[in-house]
């Protein structure tokens, strides 16, 4: 079971963002359309072996050519605000240079459109699609990289700076790195293992100097950046379980959060072989510390973690170079492995659903980082198949998807109680939670195989049909209306 609408409606603070999230390239489609360049991710998932039964994005949702829609029912579904990302390729076709102004005029009509329907936009500069010149010229291998992010910040600022109310500079830089570089498993392929460390480097610093180009543009949004968090668990109390688990926590999480929010990388890491073997101006660290209006928090799930060899995202070699005593597993492998939760449900990513660490979560970053800005929630939502139940006589469709609507309550209460009066992150200014995702997407390497969404989509007719959980999420949104109003009123009704 899982708290009522109405009770959880309770728990929301005044001017807490309720929030929809999607990318460019997950539901985009139009790949060729109106002079937009290929991506990395064109060329990459074009690759047979790269996604899952060589599936395609060149349609994904046909958003592209189906928007209005698409913002009709978020406005149904009664949403604050939609976090989108813009295609770089589709505005800046090679990712430097003149711009397309088919591509802008996309985002001016879906901003227009937003804003017509009372849907406050948040918009991310960087999500994954780095324009195909750029990775020829090395991607996030090479600096200059960052340096073209810097100047599509300006571009995107004086073209949309009027209408966006929320810049996120750039999504999940741990998962470019981690996915994109360090085991090849999405664009551009590489498996550079330790190598990858200056994609790192070159991602935060892109940020910071996306930050300074929307600062020095005066744009009248709220900036910030978005990183993945997920709360590293040791298996157990053996101090070899807890070491592997501080390594993976260094590895996934602070390696990117430190930087942004301390002006520094961990200690381990700077001690470590791959970091001062690789040069970089020590003015780089106050672009990428530069204050943030928020900071941006995807939380999907903890990991648990346990000594013994594995397939992981930190390589043997790098355990090694923070100084492990960890045995190493052999070349490519980890000397730790990730585990699964028995008791918990599990999706059909295979993710554990554990609430509960949405708590740890916000605890350890409260406690990390001191200074912590105010937090917003950019993502959050589970996996799971759809069952389609037809209902013969009226033929309509109803999708009962009990687990996603039971997660996405479950973590919502997590994060409202733990930043809440007398909560374990209460020093936690929370401003919003955004749900992945509006509509099922291209899951990346998984294409179409694992469904994110609140509108379930069939990619043969590209039709979309509501779930379960959008009439839960209407439904909490008109609840805690229903409380903004009354409080209103009572406000009023105290005036002297
Ligand atoms: C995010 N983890 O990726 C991305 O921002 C989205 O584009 C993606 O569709 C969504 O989550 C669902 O996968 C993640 O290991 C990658 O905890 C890794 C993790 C979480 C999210």
């Amino acid at each position: 079971m899982h708290i009522s609408a109405k009770d959880l409606a309770a728990l929301i603070p005044a001017d807490f963002t309720l929030g929809v999230a999607t990318a460019a390239f997950q539901i985009e489609g139009a790949l060729t359309e109106d002079g937009r360049g290929p991506a990395g991710w064109d060329v990459f998932a074009a690759k047979p072996g790269s996604i899952v039964e060589d599936q395609s994005p060149a349609v994904a949702c046909d958003h592209y050519h189906r928007m209005p829609q698409d913002v009709a029912l978020m406005k149904q579904l009664g949403v604050d605000s939609y976090r989108f990302s813009l295609s770089w390729s589709r505005i800046q076709p090679t990712g430097s240079g003149p711009v397309n102004p088919a591509g802008l005029a996309f985002y001016d009509r879906l901003l227009d459109e937003l804003l017509a329907n009372g849907i406050s936009p948040m918009l991310t500069l960087y999500h994954w699609d780095t324009p195909l010149a750029l990775d020829d010229a090395g991607g996030w291998m090479n600096r200059d990289t960052a340096y073209r992010l810097g100047e599509f910040a300006a571009i995107a600022a004086e073209a949309y700076g009027d209408r966006v109310a929320r810049w996120c500079t750039i999504n999940e830089p741990a998962t470019v790195t981690t996915n994109g570089y360090t085991l090849g498993l999405h664009s551009p392929g590489e498996a550079l293992m330790l190598n990858a460390f200056p994609t790192v480097h070159h991602q935060l610093l892109g940020h910071g100097l996306a930050l300074q180009a929307l600062r020095a543009a005066g744009v009248p949004g709220e900036i910030g950046m978005t990183n993945v968090y997920s709360p590293m668990v040791p298996k157990t109390i053996n101090p070899l379980d807890k070491i592997s688990a501080s390594l993976m926590d260094l590895a996934q999480n602070r390696v990117y959060a430190d930087p942004v929010l301390t002006g520094k990388y961990p200690d381990l890491v700077r001690a470590a072989k791959f970091f001062s073997s690789f040069e970089h101006p020590d003015e780089d660290m106050a672009i990428i510390s530069q204050p943030l209006d928020f900071y941006g928090l995807n939380y999907y799930m903890p990991t648990k973690v346990a000594v013994g060899p594995g397939e992981g995202a930190v390589p043997a070699s790098m355990a090694e170079a923070m100084g492990s005593d960890l045995s190493a597993a052999g070349s490519g492998g980890t000397p730790f492995h990730v585990e699964t939760w028995p008791e918990a449900d599990i999706t059909s990513y295979g993710w554990p659903v554990k609430p509960e660490y949405m708590k740890v979560a916000l605890k350890e970053m409260s406690e990390r980082y001191p200074n912590l800005p105010p937090v917003i929630i950019t993502e959050g939502g589970a996996s799971f198949e759809d069952i389609i139940v037809r209902d013969k006589s009226t033929n309509t469709a109803f999708i009962p998807d009990e687990r996603r609507l039971k997660y996405l309550s479950d973590h919502i209460q997590a994060a409202l109680e733990a930043t809440g009066p007398g909560g374990e992150a209460e020093s936690i200014d929370l401003r919003g939670y955004y749900v992945w995702s509006l509509l099922d997407n291209f899951e990346w390497s998984a294409g179409y195989k694992q469904p994110f969404g609140l509108l379930h989509v069939n990619f043969e007719t590209l039709e979309r049909t509501p779930k379960a959980s959008y009439f839960w999420f209407q439904e909490l949104i008109e609840e805690r209306n229903l409380v903004t109003v009354a409080e209103t009123a009572v406000a009023q009704a105290m005036e002297p």
